[in-house]
């Protein structure tokens, strides 16, 4: 299979910044990638979507075998054509979303069976299905490995049945994966919150060979940023220097800001999308609502610093009364900022490690969340 360059231009400590190269064009790392679960960015059109700075999105096996169903899109001429984005895609494998939304599990070595949440219609999914649906129907660039993402808290023992279950999915990835000149497969390390478990992880998949990436998964599941930020520390230091790494569901400002700290390149989350449509509006300091009285009259943009039309040219009292009246134009011009919000982070913490600011970037950041909190 194809293990896709990736040049380190730049490292601080541990952080790096870089270029990942795939056949569908080049991602700038640290990068963040917009959710695109249902072949849309919700609520932004992906020529927007590619003016904020984003390089790659993500899209989703679970939701996509559902509806539309992944031989109708491969019919259609894959997930590129049908959502009309012809930038990478990285698509998640599907089991952590079948725990998170689907009822009626149940789960065994070959995969897990479960009733769709759309219509209750039952499902399967294995290492194998997951990537036939990734690869092959819906042409994804970059596939992740089936896997499972233990649940928090866990004990010891159960983490380690979960962990060795998802090296054992990996290695049926791989094999079903074959050899594809154009895509690439990236591993998922688990392990919960035990460091011996998280090194043994990423030892083994790496032992597997011919992941192009690896994946730390578990983690943005309750366990909160502090407990984060150590299974980071502890887990980052066994993963391959010259492979991307990959923090997956991840996250708020801050988390993102503490994870590139610790030598995280990829991220992907909801938040800008999700609590776009909610009315809110996110900043180095957290996100605050549109919606409270306070903008009602506030003539100024969301923030003139970002170079998006969604930022800069419409006042927060328009948007208040947009998102007060919930007129869908509003969620959109939210979701739209946000995601350049993101976006424009991601780029001054590529310039920052560039510059070798990276430490200083990221004590002021955190100072100045930290203060905003109270
Ligand atoms: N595994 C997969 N997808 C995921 C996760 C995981 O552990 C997470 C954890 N936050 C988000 N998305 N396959």
């Amino acid at each position: 299979m194809a293990i896709f360059p990736f040049d380190i231009h730049a490292t601080e400590d541990r952080a790096r910044s870089g270029t990942l190269k795939t056949p569908r064009g080049d991602i700038a790392t640290p990068a963040f990638m917009p959710v695109g679960t249902a072949a849309t960015v919700k609520g932004v059109y992906m020529d927007q979507v590619r003016q904020t700075g984003a390089d790659i999105i993500l899209g989703n096996t679970y939701h996509l075998m559902l509806r539309p169903g992944s031989e109708r899109i491969a019919n259609l001429g894959g997930l590129h054509k049908f959502g009309g984005w012809s930038g990478p895609i990285l698509t998640d494998s599907g089991g952590f979303q079948v725990w998170s939304l689907s009822k009626l599990r149940k789960m065994s070595e070959e995969g897990v069976e479960f009733r769709s949440h759309i219509d209750g219609s039952k499902h399967m999914l294995s290492p194998e299905r997951s990537m036939e649906i990734q690869a092959e129907h819906l042409g994804a660039d970059i596939c992740m490995q089936f896997d499972e993402c233990t649940p928090f808290p866990a004990t010891p023992d159960q983490a380690r049945a979960s962990m060795e279950l998802s090296l054992r999915w990996g290695e049926r990835s791989l094999a079903a994966f074959g050899n594809r000149p154009d895509q690439t497969l990236f591993a998922i390390v688990q392990g919960s919150t035990y460091e011996d478990l998280r090194a043994e992880s990423a030892k083994l998949s790496i032992a597997l060979g011919g992941f192009g990436g690896y994946a730390i998964g578990g983690l943005a599941v309750g366990e909160g940023h502090e407990t984060m930020c150590q299974v980071l520390d502890v887990t980052t230091p066994h993963l391959p220097t010259d492979r991307p790494r990959y923090l997956m569901g991840v996250g708020k400002p801050i988390d993102i800001v503490e994870a590139v700290y610790r030598g995280v390149d990829m991220f992907d989350c909801v938040i800008p999308t999700r609590s776009g449509r909610h009315g809110q509006v996110w900043t180095d300091v957290g996100a605050y609502n549109i919606k409270r009285a306070e903008f009602a009259e506030n003539d100024s943009p969301l923030d003139a610093s970002i170079d998006c039309p969604a930022s800069r040219d419409y006042s927060k009292a328009y948007l208040h009364h947009l998102i007060r009246s919930k007129e869908m134009l509003g969620q959109m011009i939210l979701s739209w900022h946000n995601i350049a919000y993101f976006e424009d982070l991601m780029a001054r913490i590529r310039a920052a490690i560039e510059a070798g600011t990276y430490s200083d970037f990221v004590a002021g950041f955190r100072t100045a969340w930290d203060q905003n909190q109270a």
